[in-house]
C-alpha cells in the first residue's frame, strides 16, 4: 500500500509539538513491537490529538494522581493503551521507561488493557468498548453533583472537566447512545470527548458495518458537535478544545479524522495497523519515513522529554492553587470541608447504623424490596453521598430516598437519578461515580435484568469499587411476567464474578443487616437480591442470630441439636428460608434434627475460616439446599449425602406461590427430600400434607 499524502504533513525540521507527538507514537510503536502483541495503530493515529489535549488542557499532576480536582482522562479505547502509558512516563507520572519496555508483560505496570489501581494515573479500567464513555458520563455526573453539594458563593472547590478518548467501536457499541443519551439530556457540559474518527475497525473499513452520521446522532442527543478534518494540527484541536468547554451547557464531540497506523508505509489506514505488532522492518520503514532515528528504540529526545515533563511544575502549581483555595474555604465552611474531605475517603460518619429498623413480626409480612426501601430512606438522609435510581422501576425497585429530590439539570443536588431504561450505562455510570470518589453510587432493576449491565458489572468487581446494586423480583416468586421476567441463573452468574458479594436477605431484618454489609464494604460491588413477594418477619428475640451472622454469609439461624449435632443441615437463601424453617418442625414431627443455615451470602460465607464453616456445616452431617435458583454453584457444598432443590428449567407464569410449588419450592418436599438425603425408608414419614407434590426441577 503506498504511503498516504497524510505522511506529507510532517515536514524537517519538526517543530517541538511534531517532536514531542513522534515521541509518544514511536515509544508506542515501540513498546508494541518489543512486546510483539498490541495496537500500535490506535495511538500512531491518535498521539497528536491526545498530546493537544495533555499539552494544552488536561489539569493534572504527575506527582498526585489522586488530587481531588484534576481534570479526568478516560482512554474509552482501552486497546491503544500504549499511548496513555507513554503520556504518562514522559509527562512524570511513577511509571519508569523500563515499564514501557516491559509492556503487557507478567508484573509490569503496563498491563494489555489499562486497569485502574495498576498504573498512576490510569483512572479507569477499559477494554470492553463503549464503558469508558459511560464511566465518563457517570465521572462528569459526580463532578457535577459534588459542585452542587459543596460548591460555595467565592468557593470553586470542585470544578473539573471530564475527557474521553472513544474510537469506531466505542460508539459502535449500543451503551455509547445509552450514556450519550444520558449525558446530553442532563446537560453535562463538562464532558468532552475526542473521536478517533479513523475509519477503521478489525475486519476492515467502517464501510461495512457503521455508516451513519455519528455527528448527527450525538446532535441529537443534545451535543455540542465539532469536526477536525487534520489528525495533526494540533492548533486546531486545541482550539476545538477550547470551545468544547466554553460551552457550558452540552456535553461535547470532536471528532478527529485520525489515520490509523499514522506514518507506517504499508499499514496506515489498514486493519493490519489495528492489533499487531508492526513487525521489525515496517518500524524501520515507518521510522525513516518520518525522519525518526532507527534506533535506539524507545528514543526520547532530550527537548520532547523537558517540554512533557514541565507537566510537572505545571500540576504541582494548580494543586496548590487549589489548596489554598481550599483552605479558604474550610476556614469559611469548616464542617463542609470536613465533610468533603469524609466523602472523598469513602469515610463514614460515626454513628450511621445506629439505630436502624428492627422489625417484628407484628409488622405483617412484608418484601425485602420493602424493607430495603426503608433502609435507604433513613441511610439516605444520615449518608448525603448516597445517590443513585433505578432503571425505569423506581416504584418496584422502592430505590428512591423520599425528600432529595431528582438530579437533573434544574437540580444537580438531587439525588435520585432516573436513568431511563438504559441498564448498561446505568451500571457504567455508577461505576464512574465511583471511581471519581466523593459519593456511594447504588442503581436498581429486576434481578433478570441485571443481565443487561454485566459488563460494567464485572468491571465494578474487577476494580473493587463500591458500587451497591438493589435487585428486585429475585425469583420464579415474582409470579405472573412468567419465564422472561423469572431470574434462574442470575444468583449463580453474579456470585461467580470475582469479588462481588451477592446478599440474598431472607426477610425484613436479614436487609437490614445485608444493607449494613453494603454499606460498609469500602471496596468491591454488592449486589442486594429482594423479593417482589411479602415474606414473614423473623423475630429476632427468637432469630437473635441474624444481625451477627449475615455479615457472615452463612450462619445457624435455628438448631435442633442431639449430642451436639443435628440430623441434618437445611440451607437455604432468601424467600426459601422460611420453607426450610416449615421443613425443619415437620421433620420434627417425625423424629428428625435439623439444623437451619441462613446462607444470604455464598461468598461471604466462603470467606470464612474452616473451623467457621464446619461449625456450621459439620463435615460428616447431611445436607439439603433448598433455593430458587440455579443448582449449580451448590455443588461445591455437595457430597455424597447432599441433596438441592433448584431450578434447572426456566420458570412459568402463574401467580409466584403456585409457580413455587409447581418447582418444588414447599415445606413437605423439604421434609420429604431431607428423608430422601437421610436415606429414611422409614414409612409414613410425616411431610405429607393433603396433595402431595411432584418435584420438578432439579435436587
Ligand atoms: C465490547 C467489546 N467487543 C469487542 C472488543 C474487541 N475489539 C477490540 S478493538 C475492536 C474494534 C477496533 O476498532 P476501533 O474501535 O475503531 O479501534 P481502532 O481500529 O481504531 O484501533 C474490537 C472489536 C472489545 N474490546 N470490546
Amino acid at each position: 500500500m503506498a504511503p498516504s499524502a497524510a505522511l506529507a504533513t510532517i515536514a524537517a525540521p519538526p517543530t517541538l509539538d511534531e517532536l514531542c507527538i513522534n515521541t509518544l507514537r514511536f515509544l508506542a510503536v515501540d513498546m508494541v513491537q518489543k512486546a510483539n502483541s498490541g495496537h500500535p495503530g490506535l495511538p500512531m493515529g491518535s498521539a497528536a490529538m491526545a498530546y493537544a489535549l495533555w499539552d494544552r488542557s488536561l489539569k493534572f499532576n504527575p506527582r498526585d494522581p489522586h488530587w481531588p480536582d484534576r481534570d479526568r482522562f478516560i482512554l474509552s479505547a482501552g486497546h491503544g493503551c500504549a499511548l496513555l502509558y507513554a503520556l504518562l512516563h514522559v509527562t512524570g507520572f511513577d511509571l519508569p521507561l523500563e515499564e514501557l519496555q516491559m509492556f503487557r508483560q507478567w508484573g509490569s505496570r503496563t498491563p494489555g488493557h489499562p486497569e485502574y489501581g495498576k498504573t498512576p494515573g490510569v483512572e479507569a479500567t477499559t477494554g470492553p468498548l463503549g464503558q469508558g464513555l459511560a464511566n465518563g458520563v457517570g465521572m462528569a455526573i459526580a463532578e457535577v453533583a459534588l459542585a452542587a453539594r459543596f460548591n460555595r458563593p467565592g468557593h470553586q472547590i470542585v470544578d473539573h472537566y471530564t475527557y474521553v478518548l472513544v474510537s469506531d467501536g466505542d460508539l459502535e457499541e449500543g451503551i455509547s447512545s445509552e450514556s450519550g443519551s444520558i449525558a446530553g439530556h442532563q446537560h453535562l457540559g463538562k464532558l468532552i470527548v475526542l473521536y478517533a474518527d479513523n475509519h477503521i475497525t478489525i475486519e476492515g473499513s467502517t464501510e461495512l458495518t457503521f455508516t451513519e452520521d455519528r455527528m448527527a446522532r450525538f446532535a441529537a442527543f443534545g451535543w455540542q458537535v465539532q469536526r477536525v478534518e487534520q489528525s495533526n494540527d494540533v492548533e486546531t484541536i486545541a482550539l476545538a478544545l477550547e470551545n468544547a468547554r466554553k460551552e457550558t451547557n452540552r456535553p461535547s464531540l470532536i471528532a478527529v479524522r485520525t489515520h490509523i497506523g499514522f506514518g507506517s508505509p504499508h499499514k496506515q489506514d489498514t486493519a493490519a495497523a489495528h492489533g499487531e505488532a508492526l513487525g521489525v522492518e515496517e518500524v524501520r520503514l515507518t521510522k525513516e519515513a518520518m525522519d525518526w532515528p532507527a534506533s535506539p528504540s524507545f528514543l526520547i529526545p532530550e527537548e520532547a522529554l523537558e517540554h512533557f515533563r514541565r507537566a510537572v511544575a505545571r500540576g504541582s502549581d494548580a494543586q496548590v492553587e487549589w489548596e489554598s483555595r481550599f483552605k479558604a474555604f474550610a476556614q469559611e465552611h469548616a464542617a463542609l470541608a470536613a465533610e468533603f474531605d469524609r466523602v472523598i475517603d469513602r469515610g463514614l460518619p460515626n454513628d450511621w447504623d445506629i439505630g436502624l429498623p428492627a422489625f417484628a413480626p407484628a409488622d405483617g409480612p412484608m418484601a425485602t424490596r420493602v424493607a430495603s426501601g426503608k433502609v435507604i430512606e433513613i441511610l439516605g438522609t444520615r449518608l448525603p453521598e448516597m445517590m443513585g435510581g433505578s432503571a425505569d422501576l423506581a416504584p418496584s425497585t422502592h430505590t428512591n430516598i423520599d425528600g432529595t429530590g431528582n438530579f437533573e439539570p434544574e437540580d444537580l443536588a438531587g439525588r435520585n437519578m432516573h436513568f431511563g431504561i438504559r441498564e448498561n450505562a446505568m451500571g457504567a455510570i455508577l461505576n464512574g461515580m465511583a471511581l471519581h470518589s466523593g459519593l456511594i453510587p447504588y442503581g436498581g432493576t429486576f434481578f433478570v435484568f441485571c443481565d443487561y449491565m454485566r459488563p460494567p458489572m464485572r468491571l465494578a468487581a474487577m476494580n473493587s469499587l463500591p458500587v451497591i446494586y438493589i435487585f428486585t423480583h429475585d425469583s420464579i416468586g415474582m409470579g405472573e411476567d412468567g419465564p422472561t421476567h423469572q431470574p434462574v441463573e442470575q444468583l449463580v452468574g453474579l456470585r461467580s464474578i470475582p469479588g462481588m458479594v451477592v446478599l440474598r436477605p431472607a426477610d425484613a431484618n436479614e436487609t437490614v443487616a445485608a444493607w449494613r454489609v453494603a454499606i460498609g464494604r469500602k471496596e468491591g460491588p454488592v449486589a442486594l437480591v429482594l423479593t417482589r413477594q411479602n415474606l414473614p418477619v423473623l423475630d429476632l428475640s427468637l432469630y437473635s442470630a441474624i444481625p451477627a451472622g449475615v455479615p457472615l454469609g452463612g450462619y445457624i439461624l435455628i438448631d435442633s441439636p442431639v449430642n451436639g449435632q443435628p440430623d441434618i443441615v437445611l440451607i437455604a437463601t432468601g424467600s426459601e428460608v422460611h420453607l426450610a424453617l416449615e421443613g425443619r418442625e415437620r421433620l420434627a414431627a417425625g423424629g428428625v434434627h435439623a439444623r437451619v443455615v441462613s446462607m444470604p451470602s455464598t461468598n461471604l460465607f466462603a470467606a470464612q475460616s474452616d473451623d467457621y464453616r464446619e461449625k456450621i456445616l459439620p463435615t460428616n452431617v447431611p445436607i439439603l439446599v433448598i433455593e430458587a435458583g440455579s443448582p449449580v454453584g451448590w455443588q461445591s457444598f455437595v457430597g455424597p449425602r447432599v441433596a438441592i432443590i433448584g431450578i434447572d428449567t426456566f420458570g412459568s407464569s402463574a401467580p409466584g406461590q403456585e409457580v413455587m410449588e409447581h418447582y418444588g419450592f414447599t415445606a413437605e418436599n423439604v421434609c420429604r427430600q431431607a428423608h430422601r438425603v437421610l436415606d429414611n425408608k422409614k414409612e409414613g414419614a410425616p411431610c405429607a400434607s393433603e396433595s402431595p407434590q411432584t418435584m420438578e426441577g432439579s435436587f
